[in-house]
């Protein structure tokens, strides 16, 4: 009974080990999609702007860039009203996490 339970925790952590870089690489990868966006914060407000969304959508409509992708949720090559939304919250996380990491580098 108490061997099995070891042999459950082992597997346990086996498994939580094999998963994690997984999701490690996943994470890290969203996130420098979404310190991309940081980039379009022109005037660097950390807000993204009216005119610096319109700049963001000729991006995507021209360029196509990978940062953008995954917000053209219908896929019909443009960035509409409906899909900023989620650009700007985001962006909106990105801007914190860029905060804080400088915060943590002084
Ligand atoms: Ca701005
Ligand atoms: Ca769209």
């Amino acid at each position: 009974m108490k061997l099995s339970g070891t042999i459950s925790v082992i597997l346990g952590l086996g498994l939580l080990m094999a998963v994690a870089p997984t999701t490690a690489t996943a994470a890290k990868k969203n996130s420098a999609l979404a310190s991309a966006l940081l980039k379009y914060d022109t005037n660097k407000n950390g807000v993204l702007d009216a005119e610096e969304i319109e700049a963001l959508k000729k991006d995507y409509v021209n360029n196509k860039p990978d940062a953008l992708k995954k917000y053209d949720a219908n896929n019909n090559g443009q960035i509409d009203e409906s899909e900023v939304d989620a650009i700007k919250t985001d962006f909106a996380a990105a801007v914190a996490k860029h905060r804080k990491k400088k915060k943590e580098s002084q």
